[in-house]
């Protein structure tokens, strides 16, 4: 199995992120991405490489292009210190002029700060997710993407959640050339960036697993009655789950998720990877086991699917090491 390692996410660090008002420590931290690659760095069998560059376009083809130059130009503006927003113009149409409200009308939230570092971070972010599914294309069956930031949250146009560049969608759009693609979504959160930029299309199929979003973040999406729009109804497919729900209560969602894969025959499978689903999460909310992601490993396997595994979230760095080794595990001994 390859792993692609972006070595300059360590620059991106925000430090805080606002939640309910308060100002919280950001959970999404480079230690993260070290410790689940020194804990692959273990297992026989793996080889790890540093992403290859791809033209912009790439990201183009699912972000807009003045929200890529925003995220680039603010951030020069914003130098070491981090910036929040504090608007949030959410009607269609309407658009600001005041660098505040510029800020506002790119975010949906203010969990995810612009500094002199995150743009290029999330480009080299969006970069790894290129480079595996670039192996993918040349015939490897999977190959793990180390992304970080994470992407799945992040719309055509606005970061939130963590998430600046939705790297599971652009890889999912870059292998769309040679025919179908399936993206499972297995973070705690619902991809709603996912979702939204698959929303209308009947060639990739968009299945997510996570909790109740009346409960948890992003909480405007990720409903069960999310079924896809015009072209793409039955192509979007949601399953909202209980906080606390169990490793077997789970397994029956993953198991309907992997029939509908199958029925949808892709020649690719993209697997948004989050950990923070595991019992230990700091901000996570369902309780599966470490033992668990072994076979959620194995099952996902299992669909004999050419696969690109792209790191979304998981936050508790004393269990996220031993957690990604046992799903990879799972993953090669199926
Ligand atoms: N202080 C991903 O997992 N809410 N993003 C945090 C806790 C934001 C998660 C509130 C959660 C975003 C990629
Ligand atoms: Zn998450």
């Amino acid at each position: 199995m390859i792993i692609v390692y972006p070595s300059r996410h360590v620059r991106h660090h925000p430090p805080n992120e606002i939640f309910n008002g308060n100002r919280d420590p950001h959970e999404e931290v480079p230690e993260r991405i070290e410790r689940i690659k020194a804990s692959l760095e273990d297992l026989e069998g793996l080889h790890f490489i540093l992403p290859c560059r791809f033209a912009l376009s790439w990201i183009e083809r699912v972000h807009d292009h003045a929200y890529v130059d925003y995220l680039a130009d603010a951030g020069r503006a914003a130098g070491a210190t981090y910036v929040y927003p504090s608007v949030f113009p959410y009607g269609e149409g309407q658009r600001a002029t005041h660098p505040v409200g510029i800020r506002g009308q790119y975010s949906f939230d203010m969990y995810t700060p612009i500094s002199s570092t995150t743009y290029e971070a999330a480009r080299g972010s969006a970069m790894t997710a290129l480079t595996a599914a670039s192996y993918l294309r040349r015939g490897e069956r999977v190959v793990y993407a180390l992304c970080r930031p994470p992407g799945h949250h992040a719309l055509r146009s606005r970061m939130g959640g963590y998430c600046y560049f939705n790297n599971a969608a652009i890889a999912a759009e870059y292998l769309n050339d040679r025919g179908r693609v399936a993206i499972l979504d297995i973070d705690v959160h619902h991809g709603n960036g996912t979702q939204d930029i698959f929303y209308s299309r009947p060639d990739v199929l968009v299945v997510n697993i996570h909790a109740d979003p009346d409960e948890l973040f992003p909480y405007f999406s990720g409903r069960e009655e999310e079924q896809g729009k015009g072209a793409g109804i039955g192509y979007n497919m949601n399953f909202p789950l209980p906080l606390k729900t169990e490793d077997a209560v789970y397994d029956r969602a993953l198991r309907v998720a992997c029939a509908r894969i199958r029925s949808f025959a892709p020649v690719y499978l993209v697997v948004s990877v989050g950990y923070d689903a595991h019992v230990d999460d700091p901000i996570g909310g369902l309780h599966l086991t470490t033992a668990y992601y072994y076979r959620i490993g194995q099952t996902l396997a299992e669909l004999g699917i050419p696969t690109v595994l792209i790191q979304e979230g998981g936050y508790n760095t004393e269990t996220l090491g031993t957690v990604a080794q046992t799903f990879i595990r799972g993953w090669i001994a199926h």
